[in-house]
């Protein structure tokens, strides 16, 4: 039975309204909340390795300098998030812990391996669209702190895809071997990409309730259209093929249909037992433990000078 509250908040909800830190919430929205900001935050995070793997084997200057500047935005991005999600009462150690233990997830594409520069152009193509057409979406979730977020890593995210899409399309206008390796990215990233939307609707657990909150604004298989009608449209223009024997234009529905997805792979990837689960865990776990004294060093430093300033 809902609570009085409980409509007056679902009435909020209804009329638009954002919900800030101090306003009553349900548990239930704080804790879904929590859940898929803390996520999403360790997707930043863990996102990282796949392309810090090729900072310093960028092929110019340039590209290094760009790679770098991209790197360093989804720090940023996992900061912006993970001070959000604080400020609905979970402490950074909590969602960090959870993340080392298993109990939080973060997006699957970032257990698959970066091979070859050419899946930097993928990542930057592939993944951050279809992160971007998530985020766009998330622009209007109903927690203000979380809404605001996304405005300015939409806008980064932005860059980052076009700086992707430009390396295809360099690779595309070069040697056989330099579209071959463009080709061979896409055929390993485009079925992962198509699973970071997650579950077909009517298999998505949190879906029904966070419609109502409003904190997904709009479905897993919805967005996961758009991506694909936009992304095949992108790689026919630069004569890469989208690996999938079912890939066609339904003229009725005004969409592509597309072939199934291999959701036993999702399952695994997100069990734990990816490509390179392992691997990034073990990573994020070291650079952690490697980092403890600037933190130490930071509060030491922040509570000297608390002292100084009350004495
Ligand atoms: N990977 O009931 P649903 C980026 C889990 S940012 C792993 O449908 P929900 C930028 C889900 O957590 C990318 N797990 O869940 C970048 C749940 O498990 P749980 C990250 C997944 O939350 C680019 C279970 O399956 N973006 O890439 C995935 O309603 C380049 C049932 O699923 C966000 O996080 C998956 N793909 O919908 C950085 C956006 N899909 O928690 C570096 C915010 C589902 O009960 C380089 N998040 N699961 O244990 C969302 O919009 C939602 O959380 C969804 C999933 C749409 C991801």
């Amino acid at each position: 039975v809902a609570l009085p509250d409980e409509h007056k908040f679902q009435a909020r909800i209804d009329a638009e309204e954002k919900i800030e830190p101090k306003d009553w919430m349900p548990e239930g929205y704080r804790k879904n909340l929590i859940r898929q900001m803390s996520q999403h935050a360790h997707s930043e995070v863990v996102g990282e390795q796949p392309e810090g793997n090729w900072i310093t084997r960028a092929p110019s200057l340039e590209r290094k300098a760009i790679l770098l500047a991209k790197v360093q935005d989804e720090a940023g991005h996992g900061l912006y998030l993970y001070s959000a999600a604080e400020t609905l009462g979970a402490t950074r150690d909590e969602m960090i812990e959870a993340l080392h233990e298993g109990k939080a997830k973060y997006a699957s594409i970032f257990n698959y391996p970066s091979l070859t520069w050419a899946d930097i152009g993928a990542i930057g193509w592939l993944v951050d669209s279809a992160a971007i057409v998530n985020q766009v979406s998330l622009q209007n979730t109903s927690y203000g702190p979380y809404a605001r977020a996304m405005i300015r890593i939409c806008k980064e995210e932005s860059f980052h895809q076009r700086q992707g899409y430009h390396i295809m399309m360099t690779l595309m206008d070069g040697s056989d071997e330099q579209k071959a390796m463009a080709q061979d990215a896409i055929n390993r990233w485009w079925w992962p990409a198509m699973m970071m939307f997650g579950p077909h609707d009517g298999e998505s657990a949190h879906s029904a309730q966070s419609m109502k909150w409003k904190i997904k604004r709009r479905s897993n298989d919805d967005l996961r259209q758009q991506w694909v009608d936009q992304a095949v449209q992108q790689a026919h223009a630069i004569g890469l093929e989208v690996p999938d024997d079912d890939l066609t234009w339904n003229e009725e529905r005004g969409h592509y249909d597309f072939g199934p997805i291999d959701w036993d792979e999702f399952n695994r990837v997100i069990a734990g037992d990816g490509p390179c689960n392992r691997q990034r865990l073990a990573h994020h776990k070291k650079a952690h433990d490697d980092g403890a004294w600037v933190r130490e060093a930071m509060s030491a430093y922040d509570a000297k000078r608390r002292a100084k300033s009350s004495a």
